[in-house]
């Protein structure tokens, strides 16, 4: 089997080469990745000797490029975790969210069809169904909830999904989706909120809670997304959307409290600020069919989870000092010097 995994340099993407690696010795594995700041080739240090991985350095928005590459690899699968996945940095600048979200996914799934209806799988998200009530605990996402979008990056997920699902339809094309909810673990980029606290209270600087920390956010670690994703491209139904979660459902404030305590850092590093445009209130999967279909279920509980997340961070200092060391110091500056 040969699979080509967009976005494989960033977090999930990384994550998940190395499961199929582990799981699918034999497999062909190539990457694809523009390596915008949020993709790091160091991610697949891992892959570097390995005879049956590819890395090719390409935008999924460059048709020439990505049809080169289908060309000479002819693919069995394709797999789509290339993203702008930021909902502030949506906030600040939508475009590019629509250019690679919707364009590029666009790109990809022409050119399956161009050669010969290759199987697409493509990686959504939980943002694509909105928010639910904080006081509503029975209420969960379903396959069947509707699509009701908040930010333009969730907007721009909704898009592709639906796009997704056209080319089902109208062509024909084997496609499958996937809607996670907030992941975490190794590799997690440090703008988004546990590795951002992680990497923070190393530091010992203050911990940016947006509002009052409230909004509630369902968990899955990270291995346990990958597992689910590798069962949909070999068992999943064609044209079929799955929910992944993993009923883990956390108030901010209390993963940040729970950081400080395992770092052994003060509480009063947190420090309420401005809160965020459109916020979503609560997230929360309700993952019955892919459990029924495919019997996944997840394998890390939390407590494990944040357990290996953090010392991985401890680990890995060098990893995460230069990711802060370039760009990231102007964006910091921009999304929170006018938060404080
Ligand atoms: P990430 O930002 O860490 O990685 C995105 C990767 O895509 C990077 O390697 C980047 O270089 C690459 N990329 C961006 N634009 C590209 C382009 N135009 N062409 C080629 N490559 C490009 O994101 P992530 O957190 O690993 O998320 C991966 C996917 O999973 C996204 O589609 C996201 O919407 C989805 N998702 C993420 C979460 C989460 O909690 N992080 C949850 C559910 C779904
Ligand atoms: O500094 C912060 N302070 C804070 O209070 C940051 C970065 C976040 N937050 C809050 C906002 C959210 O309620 O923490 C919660 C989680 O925020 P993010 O880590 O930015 O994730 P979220 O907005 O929930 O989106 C994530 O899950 C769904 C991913 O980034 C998306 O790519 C995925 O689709």
């Amino acid at each position: 089997m040969k699979v080509i995994v967009t976005g494989g340099a960033g977090f999930i993407g990384s994550n998940f080469l190395y499961h199929l690696r582990k799981k699918h010795p034999a497999w062909r594995l190539i990457c694809l990745d523009k390596l915008t700041y949020a993709g790091n080739l160091a991610n697949l240090k891992g892959l570097a000797q390995d005879e049956n991985f590819r890395f090719v350095q390409a935008d999924i928005c460059d048709r020439e490029a990505v049809c080169r590459l289908f060309q000479e690899e002819q693919p069995d699968v394709v797999v789509n975790f290339a993203a702008e996945s930021h909902v502030d940095r949506s906030i600040e600048d939508p475009a590019v969210f629509l250019h690679t979200n919707v364009l590029g996914t666009q790109v990809l799934l022409d050119t399956c069809l161009h050669f010969g209806k290759i199987r697409y799988h493509q990686i959504s998200t939980d943002e694509v169904y909105g928010d639910l009530p904080l006081d509503r605990p029975d209420l969960f996402f379903t396959e069947a909830t509707p699509l009701h979008t908040s930010s333009p990056y969730s907007a721009s997920k909704a898009a592709a999904d639906l796009l997704v699902l056209a080319y089902h339809r109208t062509y024909g094309l084997p496609v499958t989706i996937s809607r996670c909810s907030n992941n975490y673990g190794p590799y997690h980029f440090p703008e988004k909120l546990i590795p951002l606290m992680i990497v923070n209270c190393l530091q010992n600087k203050p911990l940016p809670v947006y509002g009052k920390g409230e909004n509630v956010r369902d968990w899955l670690y990270v291995e346990d997304h990958c597992e689910a994703a590798d069962l949909i491209i070999q068992k999943g139904r064609i044209g079929e959307v799955y929910n992944i979660g993993g009923h883990n459902e956390m108030k901010n404030i209390d993963i940040v409290k729970l950081i400080c305590r395992k770092l052994g850092r003060p509480e009063s590093l947190i420090t309420f600020v401005a809160d965020r445009k459109g916020h979503d209130l609560r997230y929360a999967i309700d993952p019955a069919k892919i459990h029924r279909e495919l019997g996944w279920l997840p394998k890390t509980n939390f407590a494990d989870g944040i357990e290996k997340t953090i010392q991985w961070y401890l680990d890995n200092k060098n990893w995460w000092e230069t990711v802060i060391s370039g760009e990231y110091r102007k964006y910091y500056e921009k999304i929170y010097g006018e938060r404080w």
